[in-house]
């Protein structure tokens, strides 16, 4: 059903979207709630603008008290074909998960806080490499702003811990500093500062304790769950396959007329990735000359399909471009 918003809520919106301030945008938001049409068609949409004011009042009332520095940000030059920020609280494994992913080494030890920098190591998946990154534990938003500023440049991050808690917690810090997992952030209300992030929650040390999954995916939906132990390496091709899938990206090989395929370097692209968006990786004066492209693979219902620039790669396809 439509809303049937009315002229001024979209000069209101536009206030919203641009007001800088708290304050501004409180004001901005209650005028927008105030004009949104009280009736069954326009009910998503109240209570998405709802919960945004709850949202935003409580980072309002959280920044009086953080002020205006923060502690420098922790950064971490990208490589690979996507980032994976391993997070959560301390001593739950996530050193020794690094370890066992990664071809790096990060420091192990029992008792907390003996990771106290980020450290980066790649994963090989199939023929990708991934970079992981192993960091400090996350105390709470304001004391783990650094972590935080790196969450917030990932692709995406595991959550790792090994108690049911620990999730409640680590997700309501998310929610609290602005961090949507695995949700899709309106684009009318896309505010400074809100970012959407991919996440999976990795149950860790699984040799030891027993996790009641059914009841934790029920209270996640949205998560892979994956339940591992860095000590016996349970699981841990499994948590690979889940990273990968998580990223919701499709790996396209390219091939030459009568050629064999190029499998060890894919073109890496964002799920619903077109053949133009493949040819724009290549290059853009390459993509502006395509006229067709050849498919093998899911994409297609036959081998070397011939498709046009708007059609929609899968995960494993071939491609072979044919420009003018
Ligand atoms: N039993 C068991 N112990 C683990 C597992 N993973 C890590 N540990 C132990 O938990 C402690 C903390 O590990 P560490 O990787 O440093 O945790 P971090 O603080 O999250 O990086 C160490 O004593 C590890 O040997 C696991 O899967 N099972
Ligand atoms: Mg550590």
């Amino acid at each position: 059903m439509p809303a049937n918003l009315p002229p001024q809520w979209f000069v209101a919106e536009v206030r919203y979207r641009e007001a800088k301030t708290f304050p501004e945008k409180i004001q901005a938001l209650e005028e927008l709630i105030r004009l949104t049409p009280k009736h069954k068609g326009s009910e998503n949409l109240l209570a998405q603008l709802k919960r945004r004011m709850a949202k935003l009042k409580e980072q309002s009332e959280k920044q009086r008290f953080v002020g205006a520095h923060g502690a420098p940000v922790f950064s971490v030059k990208k490589e690979g074909a996507a980032q994976i920020v391993l997070v959560g609280p301390a001593n739950v494994g996530k050193s020794s998960l690094f370890n066992n992913l990664t071809a790096a080494e990060s420091e192990v030890a029992d008792y907390p806080f003996t990771t106290t920098r980020p450290i980066p190591g790649m994963m090989r998946f199939e023929n990708i490499q991934l970079q992981l990154v192993d960091t400090p534990p996350i105390v709470d938003g304001e004391k783990s702003g650094q972590v935080f500023s790196l969450i917030r440049s990932a692709d995406e991050i595991a959550i790792i811990v090994d108690s049911f808690d620990q999730i409640d917690f680590l997700v309501k810090e998310f929610d609290r500093t602005g961090i949507f997992l695995n949700e899709k952030l309106p684009d009318f209300l896309d505010l400074k500062g809100q970012v959407s992030k991919k996440a999976i929650i990795v149950l860790n040390k699984a040799d030891i304790k027993s996790f009641d999954i059914e009841n934790i995916s029920q209270k996640y939906p949205n998560f892979k769950i994956i339940p591992a132990s860095a000590k016996t390496k349970a699981n841990l091709e499994l948590l690979k396959q889940n990273i990968f899938q998580t990223l919701e990206i499709i790996r396209v090989y390219t091939k030459s007329p009568g050629k064999e395929p190029n499998y060890t370097q894919p073109l890496v692209l964002k799920k619903g990735s077109t053949i133009f968006d493949a040819a724009i990786l290549i290059h853009k004066d390459f993509a502006e000359k395509l006229k067709f492209a050849k498919v093998w693979g899911n994409s297609v219902e036959f081998p070397g399909k011939q498709v046009k620039r708007e059609h929609v790669l899968l995960d494993g396809d071939i491609v072979e471009f044919h420009v003018r």
